[in-house]
């Protein structure tokens, strides 16, 4: 190419960079595919984003809003009643997809009803510290409540990367990333740290042509925001392998 062609690709390259076109090679953790339509089943991953400042991530473990002890606030709104106000199956959607190419062990997290309500991968070599990974599960087909004026229902998934083992004690930056909601669990790490309150979201959007707003919604829908309580990601976030809690260390 020319040198004045050579010259405006590497000014374009410049301002990608400076744009931050480039910075999702050390993206958060997130879920690959963060929304799906009511009734639609779908295939995800979390997606590792970055080892926990230069140390290769050695397991994760995910947190799914439980819908029973969860916050819901309607726009800006606390909401005083339950989960099935927008969700009529919310309990028992997700499965984990086994794959020990990342991790060499892996298992769903129940609650007393036998609801899944997370998961953990762990074990193997990891990481590195400067690669993604996936973390495959599926996500059943969510019936939204008609009768409600929610056209989207958005919920943070609490996940921690680890890559040292310790107790919660000694959590730093560099022993795990901490992908949670602050809602004052021993998982929420310090303001200002690096994954702050910066959980992964996942957000089911109304069919409204399948599934219009009833009449007495006035054509306004609302959007609905869901946070695990703390008890619950202080409940469900350890990694218990065969029986035993093997991380954080008790
Ligand atoms: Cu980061």
């Amino acid at each position: 190419m020319n040198r004045r062609l050579s010259f405006s690709v590497q000014n374009l390259f410049v301002l990608m960079v400076l744009a931050g076109v480039f910075t999702n090679v050390m993206a958060h953790t997130v879920l690959e595919v963060p929304q799906v339509t009511e009734l639609k089943k779908m295939t995800n991953n979390i997606v590792i984003g970055h080892g926990c400042q230069g140390e290769a991530v050695i397991g994760t473990s995910v947190v799914f809003p439980d819908g029973e002890s969860s916050t819901i606030t309607v726009g800006n709104d606390p909401h005083s009643g339950v989960l099935t106000d927008f969700v009529q199956n919310w309990g028992n959607l997700f499965q984990l997809l086994q794959n020990r190419s990342v991790f060499s062990e892996q298992d769903e997290k129940l609650d007393a009803a036998g609801n899944v309500v997370g998961f953990w991968s762990g074990g193997g070599r990891g990481v590195a510290a400067n690669l993604n990974a996936y973390v495959p599960f599926t996500i059943s087909a969510a019936i939204l409540e008609p009768t409600s004026c929610a056209t989207s229902i958005r919920f943070a998934v609490a996940i921690v990367d680890v890559c040292k083992i310790t107790t919660i004690g000694d959590f730093t930056d560099d022993a795990v990333s901490l992908w949670t909601p602050a809602v004052g669990s021993k998982y929420d790490g310090a303001p200002g740290g690096h994954a702050y309150d910066s959980p992964a979201f996942f957000t089911i959007n109304r069919d409204i042509e399948a599934n219009p707003l009833p009449e007495n919604c006035g054509g306004v829908g609302v959007e609905v925001f869901v946070k695990p309580s703390a008890a619950q990601v202080d409940r469900d976030m350890p990694i218990i392998f065969n029986g035993a809690q093997v991380w954080p260390q008790p």
